[in-house]
């Protein structure tokens, strides 16, 4: 096939490319361009992954690359064995719930990436262990943490008491920075309710934190919950980066660029 090309009339080199009608040959690159672009970003085990880390790590990619201010901030949940830590963490980054929810053993760690208009914040979310035995392990989270959520269960009495203890351990460690929050859990349950309302919202007001009633079962204010906590944030950090890079994995991971043998 001859073309136009440069001004002169030469033979095609590609001459599929001229072609108004896609045959086999085109259908089939199109397939292999499909598979290999999404490897020049994740790799094949990363895909084979559930989809919300996928979609995590593609939405962290693009944030990343789209927000005018990146921030990276500690996240540590703290409170009684069984108030919903985990589950409210599960419903925030992966929208699942649990009847039956383990108790959590040392700790658990997560990511997840919120958009504002502001900025981009990347919470590394620690969620610990409630029981009593793992107590001493608390400051290893919440030191140097940017933001704190007390989490008590509302038809725990005992659970409030905790809550308080919480807050002042965390007023104790000397952190002026540290951004709290009171959270009273399992509002679906109201019919089985020991806390009221305002206690906490009067707790946490002597206190200095905000106050957010919510159910990870029902997802009632949840993402309220960490959007206001990643609004915060981004209002605490300063108004310049201060080049702090966002990376989807660690760098060692090997990422291969623009290959896929
Ligand atoms: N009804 C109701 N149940 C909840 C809610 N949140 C959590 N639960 C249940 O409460 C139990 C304990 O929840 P977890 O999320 O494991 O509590 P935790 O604070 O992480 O507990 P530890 O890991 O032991 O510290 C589970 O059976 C959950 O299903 C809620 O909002 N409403
Ligand atoms: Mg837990």
């Amino acid at each position: 096939m001859k073309v136009v090309q440069g001004g002169k009339l030469k033979e095609a080199t590609r001459p599929w490319l001229y072609r108004t009608r896609w045959g086999r040959t085109q259908y089939l690159s199109l397939f292999v361009w499909c598979v290999r672009f999404p490897l020049t970003f994740f790799s094949v085990d990363e895909m084979r992954s559930p989809p919300p880390s996928y979609f995590n790590q593609a939405a962290l990619w693009l944030m990343a690359r789209t927000s005018n201010k990146n921030i990276q901030a500690k996240l540590v949940l703290l409170g009684d064995m069984g108030t919903g830590k985990t589950s409210l963490v599960l419903r925030f980054v992966k929208g699942q719930f649990f009847d039956y929810q383990e108790s959590t053993i040392g700790a658990a760690f997560f990511t997840q990436v919120l958009s504002l208009n502001e900025a981009t914040i990347k919470f590394d979310i620690w969620d610990t262990a409630g029981q009593e035995r793992y107590h001493s392990l608390a400051p290893m989270y919440y030191r140097g943490a940017a933001a704190a959520v007390v989490v008590y269960d509302i038809t725990s009495s005992d659970s409030f008491e905790r809550a308080k203890k919480w807050i002042q351990e965390l007023q104790r460690q000397g952190n002026p920075n540290l951004i709290m929050f009171l959270v009273a859990n399992k509002v679906d349950l109201e019919e089985k309710r020991k806390v009221g309302s305002e206690e906490g919202e009067q707790c946490a007001k002597e206190n200095g934190l905000t106050f957010f009633e919510t159910s990870a079962k029902t997802a009632q204010n949840v993402n309220e919950l960490f959007y206001e906590i990643a609004k915060r944030v981004a209002k605490a950090a300063p108004s310049r980066p201060t080049g702090m890079k966002l990376h989807s994995r660690p760098q060692e991971s090997g990422r291969r660029f623009f290959c896929c043998s």
